[in-house]
């Protein structure tokens, strides 16, 4: 595969601090030639921010700016992408790249902890990063993010969000009330993700394929979103929020088979790893790993 790397050193627009180290330790541990020795061609692209940190709003929006001209270019070269960063919030730039690039209709499957989805009126504790999902789908500072990434609102029944178990209550009754599907954590770790998830992303798929007009035999395309805090801490000790009764690792790599054998991959964000943070085992830092290896491993009986 052509693979590009995207690393995006910052957590939440503060650079080489926190989680805004996981992508470094990504690249020290040796990723690309991880990727290289599994016989792929990977670029590897740097995003740095432009303007002097001012607010962190702003300057979320600023390192997004360079994420999106990243992601467009490397999906113009026909490349997939994987993006390793700081924060979720990034994917803010992933999905405006991929619609720059033609890429917008891609299905997004994001596997978090926490919902991603409060806004400045249902947040408990103001957190910018537990707003992505909600930016992403017009729902929180859209004039920001129209001024600064002018993108195109998700279409939330294109969106699948797994895995969560720590909301705040609106941010919460707010996701299930909208067309965004989700298959909470309790249900994904007590009913494994063979029959908790699959049904979910056959659902999703069926409806991607309506939309686009594509043919029964054909994988719509999706972007993989991936917050590590979506793991059980005990397999991925190292994030900014470790959250009990998540999936075990092998459980996350069975997710991210489940999803690849019904969507075509255009990108896949992995966020969170705080290397200050991980055991000495290295175990966050080998999870991170091995989902950036899992996505670009060939599928078997792959129609
Ligand atoms: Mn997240």
């Amino acid at each position: 595969m052509d693979l590009t790397l995207v690393a995006v050193p910052y957590d939440l627009g503060r650079e080489d601090v926190g989680s805004g180290r996981g992508p470094g330790a990504y690249l020290k541990a040796g990723a690309a030639e991880l990727l290289r020795a599994r016989g792929h061609d990977v670029d590897v692209v740097m995003v740095r921010r432009e303007a002097p940190f001012g607010d962190e709003l702003a300057a979320v929006l600023d390192v997004d700016r360079g994420v999106a001209a990243a992601v467009d270019a490397a999906r113009r070269r026909g490349s997939i992408t994987l993006v390793a960063a700081g924060n979720c919030n990034v994917t803010l730039g992933v999905r405006a790249g991929l619609q720059r690039a033609g890429d917008g209709d891609a299905a997004l499957v994001w596997l978090d902890a926490h919902g991603d989805f409060n806004t400045p009126a249902t947040t408990e504790t103001g957190y910018l990063d537990g707003m992505p999902l909600a930016m992403l789908c017009g729902r929180a500072h859209r004039d920001a993010v129209d001024e600064q990434l002018a993108m195109e609102m998700l279409d939330e029944a294109a969106a699948l969000h797994a895995g969560g178990r720590d909301f705040d209550r609106r941010e919460r009754e707010s996701l299930l009330a909208s067309a965004v599907r989700v298959v909470e954590g309790a249900e994904l770790r007590d009913r494994g993700p063979a029959e908790a998830l699959a049904p979910a992303l056959d659902t999703l798929a069926g409806a991607r394929r309506a939309t686009l007009g594509l043919d029964a035999d054909e994988a719509p395309p999706a972007h993989l979103h991936v917050d590590l805090d979506v793991l059980d801490p005990t397999a991925a000790p190292g994030v900014t929020f470790p959250t009990p009764g998540g999936p075990s690792a092998g459980q996350l790599l069975q997710v991210i088979d489940l999803v690849r054998e019904r969507f075509a991959l255009v990108a896949v964000t992995v966020t969170s790893f705080t290397p200050d943070r991980d055991d000495e085992a290295g175990t966050t830092l080998a999870a991170g790993l091995a989902v950036l290896q899992r996505v670009t491993t060939e599928l078997v009986g792959r129609p």
